[in-house]
């Protein structure tokens, strides 16, 4: 296994802790601070029913031993002082910010009491239940949610991975991934896993030593640049443009799948027709990124069989024209006849919890156990038609819309597990909506400002002191035991629904069986049960998963209106949206003439990944904020240089929105004309910058990576 000479060079926690009655126990669990596709397997060293140690679990072949900043502070998290420790009940008014503990038994029952009075009041549908980035309790809360009546179950998955998976569908009805180990080039348009996906960086540098060919395209230098054969360095927001001016190329020089195309594609020739206007001189101007480039890169990728796009789950889509401008780019999967084919985009059904590993289970069929048409319209579905019809969640970026206007229903009660206002756009603004709703209550580990604003506050559990199921790509299927119990008073999202559930929910009998139970329900298919699974602490590998077969089109067509690849969208044009892939500029643009003279005249984009943060959750320990103790924005040296900026200055970072302050990051990372900030700051939250209804017409999704902004020394 390729893992092996790096997984060796960890030493086993055995060699570390050689007495046998050190008292010290190795128990198994996973981390979960960062993202679904990474969650190493951990091998916590528990004494006197305390965490004394960390290590990566060797034998999960996901991690293979290894850990990263953010797990090997597991202790400073799990034992954090801002804990919430019982739950609490706000006192005086919503701005007292005075709580008062109260039992569990209280809690659930007043929390019950009110959802039901406001249930019968105004709707099942005026509660809304929300879960922020933390994704394992996702399938109970929904189920939840559609059980009590409501269609408005939403998560972070509206500004999150969806929106690609939108353009995807709209393109293909369904999403293709690159067959990593068998493709020979990679086309990777925005994502940097050496940040965002740690444990993935081995198979990547692997392909690489087999002489993978790498294409980068994103605004900033990255780890990845470093092992790109071509890096696009693109300004923020034009994606679309870029992928239009490769398509030009790899037509006109007739590098194209011809036969594909005839057989599978439908809208060829209109697309044929536009990408016209994106000679490779004219997309430079657009982009930046030197004809030459365009003209070597489209002639690499589409030269190369097979071939695959990797892409983030948000730079493409994180943009007024994000939907358009992702649909641009996976045009050219279909283009170079590299769709669903061995080594390149293939599809393998999703599985659990946002892994796809070839195993089948019944996830999407428990959590939706009633369907939409039995319910009041979701949260958003007039303003994003299209997002509503693809994707099966209410559109959250509307809540602050639909809570101020009460239309076409009033929004009463939000029940949200990690809801933190930073995540929208405007979110100052939007922290003092959540203060209208009649009762709001969140679930956190931390007594975070989001969960200061709640009328009722419970302590969830870490993943150290719960069990869940863990899916990974590599066919490893984890049900954790708990490394310590829960502390202080804190309990596991899902005992909170299910007690939930029981008050809420009595005739949903599935959920009235408990947690293990629907477990089993979803996994049955797979033919595992958490009994069977209870026996592998470290997890199980299950051998014998046949993988779906290449070209799955040519038995069933696509899952498109056309059954074909549509490079013209059937349903963008049903809601009277542009059908083809059109690029336009983002609402914030320096191309626009009436920002010539601007004030803003540079372009901000927020959010790349760092390694040691993940979004609000790793400021507040200390090893991980020692990292970069301040907030800082990125600035080019020239652009620092003509304000007088120097490195560390106090800088004001303004829109016409607002401005905080932090400091210069004087780094050739950023372009000239380009600053780039980290999001979820709460003394230097950028997302106060920008505008609520920033968003993008088709998904809903936030423009957060392609905005104007200045920087000014801030004098002394
Ligand atoms: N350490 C850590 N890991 C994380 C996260 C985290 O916060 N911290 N977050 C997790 C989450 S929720 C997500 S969604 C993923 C995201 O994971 P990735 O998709 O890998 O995200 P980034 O590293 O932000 O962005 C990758 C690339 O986007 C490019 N980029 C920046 N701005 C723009 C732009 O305007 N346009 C284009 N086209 N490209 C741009 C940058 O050059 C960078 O190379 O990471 C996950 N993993
Ligand atoms: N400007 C800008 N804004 C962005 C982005 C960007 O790139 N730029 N990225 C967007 C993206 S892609 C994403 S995914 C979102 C991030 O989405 P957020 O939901 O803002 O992410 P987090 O801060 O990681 O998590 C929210 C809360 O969940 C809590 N939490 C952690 N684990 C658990 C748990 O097990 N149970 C419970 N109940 N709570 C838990 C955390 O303590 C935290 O308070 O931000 C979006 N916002
Ligand atoms: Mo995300």
């Amino acid at each position: 296994m390729s893992f092996k000479p790096f997984a060796d060079a960890v030493p086993h926690a055995k060699d570390r802790i050689p007495e046998e009655n050190s008292g010290v126990e190795i128990r198994k669990t996973i981390c979960s601070i960062c993202n679904p596709l990474s969650h190493c397997g951990i091998d916590a060293h528990v004494r006197d029913g305390v965490v004394v140690k960390v290590e990566g679990t060797k034998e999960n072949p996901h991690n293979a031993g290894t850990i990263c900043s953010k797990g090997a502070a597991s202790r400073q998290y799990i034992y954090h002082k801002d804990r919430i420790r019982t739950p609490l009940l706000k006192k005086g008014g919503k701005e007292s910010g005075i709580f008062e503990p109260l039992s569990w038994d209280d809690a659930l029952d007043l929390l019950a009491d009110r959802l039901l009075a406001i249930k019968q009041e105004s709707g099942p549908e005026s509660v809304v239940f929300y879960a922020g980035y933390p994704k394992w309790m996702r399938p109970f809360l929904k189920r939840l949610a559609h059980s009590f009546g409501s269609p408005n179950y939403c998560s972070e998955s509206s500004t999150c991975a969806k929106a690609v998976a939108l353009a995807n569908q709209l393109n293909y009805g369904t999403m293709g991934r690159p067959d990593l180990a068998k493709t020979r080039c990679l086309l990777v348009w925005s994502n940097n896993p050496f940040y965002s996906n740690t444990s993935n960086v081995r198979k990547f540098l692997d392909a690489r030593e087999r002489g993978l060919k790498i294409i980068e395209v994103g605004p900033l230098i990255t780890p990845v640049t470093a092992h790109a054969d071509i890096h696009l360095r693109i300004r923020p927001g034009t994606s679309g443009a870029l992928a239009l001016g490769m398509a030009h190329v790899i037509i006109e020089e007739d590098l194209y799948d011809r036969k594909f195309v005839e057989d599978w594609s439908f809208g060829f020739e209109e697309y044929r027709a536009y990408v016209q206007g994106f000679p490779p001189q004219v997309t430079e101007g657009i982009t930046g990124v030197p004809a030459s480039s365009i003209r070597k890169a489209a002639r690499l990728f589409a030269g190369t069989k097979p071939a695959g796009i990797l892409s983030g789950a948000n730079a493409t889509v994180h943009h007024t024209n994000g939907v358009q401008n992702h649909r641009a780019l996976t045009c050219l999967v279909g283009l170079t006849g590299n769709f669903d084919r061995e080594g390149g985009n293939y599809v393998v059904p999703p599985s659990y919890l946002y892994v796809s590993n070839g195993l089948i289970t019944r996830q999407s069929q428990f959590e939706q156990s009633r369907p939409y048409e039995e319910m009041a319209p979701r949260l958003g579905q007039d303003r994003f038609p299209v997002w509503t019809r693809l994707i099966p969640e209410a559109q959250a970026m509307h809540l602050p819309f639909q809570i101020e206007s009460k239309e076409p229903y009033p929004l009463r009660a939000l029940m949200g597990f990690g809801l933190n206002h930073r995540m929208w756009p405007a979110s100052d603004a939007f922290a003092e909506t959540l203060e209208k709703l009649d009762f709001l209550v969140n679930v956190d580990l931390f007594m975070t400002d989001t969960a200061k604003l709640a009328d009722l506050v419970l302590p969830a559990c870490s993943s150290f002191e719960r069990s869940e199921l863990k899916f990974y790509a590599e066919q490893h299927v984890i049900w954790t035991s708990p490394a310590l119990q829960p502390l202080w008073q804190s309990r596991p999202d899902t005992d909170i629904i299910f007690d939930m559930a029981k008050r809420l929910t009595p005739e949903d009998h599935l959920m009235q069986r408990g947690y293990e139970a629907c477990v089993d329900w979803m996994l049955e298919p797979t033919g595992l049960s958490v009994a069977e699974l209870k026996k592998y602490p470290a997890g199980y590998t299950v051998n014998d998963v046949t993988m779906p077969p290449y070209e799955k089109y040519r038995d069933k067509g696509f899952a498109t209106p056309s059954g074909k690849m549509e490079f013209t969208s059937t349903i963008l044009k049903e809601v009277g949206l542009d059908p083809l892939p059109k690029y336009r500029e983002p609402r914030l643009s320096p191309a626009d003439p009436s920002e010539a003279a601007s004030e803003y005249p540079l372009i901000l984009t927020t959010g790349a990944r760092l390694p040691m943060f993940i979004h609000s959750r790793t400021f507040r320990l200390a090893w991980t904020r020692s990292l970069r103790p301040e907030p800082m924005v990125d600035i080019n040296p020239r652009d620092a240089e003509v304000r007088g900026i120097t490195p560390g200055d106090r800088v004001a970072l303004s829109t016409r929105r607002g401005s905080i302050r932090v400091r210069a990051n004087l780094t050739e990372i950023v372009a000239p004309g380009v600053v780039n900030m980290y999001h979820a700051y709460p003394e230097a939250d950028v997302n106060q910058l920008i505008d609520p209804d920033y968003l993008d017409p088709i998904s809903g999704y936030p423009g957060f990576k392609s905005l104007l902004c200045e920087v000014k020394k801030i004098s002394r």
